[in-house]
């Protein structure tokens, strides 16, 4: 498994703002409210699709945006709503908060989707916002701020097919003669340290191969690289086995691996398994390969020589033959999830700072954003909001007197009861 990791900033566009203004007919003098309301805000969503491969994509673009709704107009109009940003991302993407501390969601199925950052709701217009005992408002509504966050996205890239064996049997040397990949070689055990991955291709087809760090006796205990290694090799679909040829006792090495497996998970001993003979240009014995496809008479046995590239063409047919018959599942599904970061906060809160009252609160912010400043009598509904969510009895209890500040956000008021 293979990670690449992107930090993003996401910003989801803004509602439109709602339009307050007044019908006027020839000799109709007053003619009631005709602003109509403010679109959506477009969201940012992520949206699974097979056969991507990186998130190199993300790394052009560090920043998304999405359009904001369009205003409300006069003659009743609606501002129309924004249209969502999709963005692909390969299946297996993760994503985080910033620090990763919290999981928003993941991508594993092809067409899933997932709203990153949800776009603002519009404001409403004056005509929506009329009602028996104020007919025809002279405010409207702001649009609500899109969502807005910097997140950390991982990908998380299974391996097709992983190279098992001991170290030094030529695993690195495989992959690089088979793919695109390029690790380091060496003649010393544990060259390899990490998990490599290199795309195999042929004609129209293509794996994903992981060359993974040697396997040694009781791995499954934490020696050598041990347990990591394991939990990698986990997730491929394909084993490709190598045994060095040139060693004492491969048939030795292939069971001690073998019962490495078994002892971290039973299960893995059925996974499919092809045994590759490796470096047969160092065989002055016929018998050799012969006895030992004999012994290993339960799996596929093709002998190769990486370092002279020879038998590679045979171990790829049988790769693809091997993979054709355990294809991987991929699921599709039409879903759309949507995520909440931040957990619940209070609808409102009061604290006292250096004698100012200052509130904050997810209720509070939402009336707040949808007031017009601008607007005297945007200003009072703003006043009786505040009234009807308990804020002005919750000052009161917590001291407030006329003339005390009280800083709502940005803003400052004074407070006259
Ligand atoms: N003669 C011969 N030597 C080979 C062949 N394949 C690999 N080697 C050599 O074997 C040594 C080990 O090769 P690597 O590919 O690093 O082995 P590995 O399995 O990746 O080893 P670790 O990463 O330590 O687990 C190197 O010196 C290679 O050049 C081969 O087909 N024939
Ligand atoms: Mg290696």
């Amino acid at each position: 498994m293979f990670v690449d990791e992107v930090k993003i900033e996401v910003t989801a566009g803004r509602g439109g703002n709602g339009m307050a203004s007044y019908r006027r007919e020839k000799y109709v003098e007053y003619g009631g409210p005709w602003g109509g309301n403010g679109g959506h805000g477009g969201s940012i969503i992520f949206q699974g699709e097979e056969g991507r491969q990186t998130l190199v994509d993300l790394r052009y673009q560090r920043h998304i945006k999405a359009k904001n709704g369009v205003n409300g107009m006069s003659k009743g109009m609606h501002g129309k709503n924004a249209g969502h940003t999709i963005v692909m991302v390969p299946l297996g993407t993760i994503v985080f908060n910033e620090d990763k501390s919290l999981m928003i969601g993941e991508i594993t199925a092809h067409g899933q989707q997932l709203i990153v950052a949800k776009g603002g709701k519009g404001g409403r217009g004056n005509i929506a916002l009329a009602t028996s005992r104020n007919p025809a408002p002279g405010y409207a509504e702001k649009g609500d701020p899109g969502e807005s966050r910097i997140m950390t996205v991982e990908l998380k890239v299974l391996a097709d097919v992983g190279l098992l064996g001991y170290p030094s049997v030529g695993k690195s040397t495989l992959i690089s003669v088979l793919s695109n990949a390029r690790p380091k070689i060496a003649a010393y055990p544990f060259t390899t340290l990490q998990p490599n991955l290199g795309m195999v291709e042929s004609q129209d087809r293509s794996f994903v191969l992981a060359d993974l760090p040697g396997l040694i006796e009781n791995a499954h205990q934490g020696h050598g690289l041990g347990i990591r290694f394991l939990r990698h090799i986990e997730r491929c679909r394909v084993f490709v086995h190598v045994l060095d040829l040139a060693t004492e006792n491969p048939y030795e090495a292939y069971l001690n691996v073998r019962h490495e497996l078994e002892q971290y998970d039973p299960k893995l001993l059925e996974r499919p398994e092809i045994v590759c003979l490796n470096k047969t240009d160092q065989v002055f014995d016929d018998h050799l390969i012969s006895d030992l496809e004999a012994k290993i008479s339960e799996h596929p046995v093709v002998a190769i020589s990486a370092l002279e590239q020879t038998g590679l063409g045979d171990l790829k047919e049988l790769i693809f033959k091997t993979l054709d018959q355990n294809p991987r599942f991929i699921p599709v599904i039409d879903e759309v999830r949507a995520y909440t970061f931040e957990a619940e906060e209070e609808p409102f809160a009061i604290t006292l700072v250096d004698g100012v009252y200052e509130l904050t609160g997810t209720a509070l912010r939402t009336i707040f954003e949808r007031t017009d400043f601008s607007n005297e009598e945007a200003i009072r509904r703003f006043a009786r909001q505040l009234r009807g969510l308990g804020i002005d009895d919750a000052l009161r209890e917590k001291g407030v007197k006329s003339g005390d500040s009280v800083k709502i956000f940005d803003y400052v008021f004074e407070f006259i009861d």
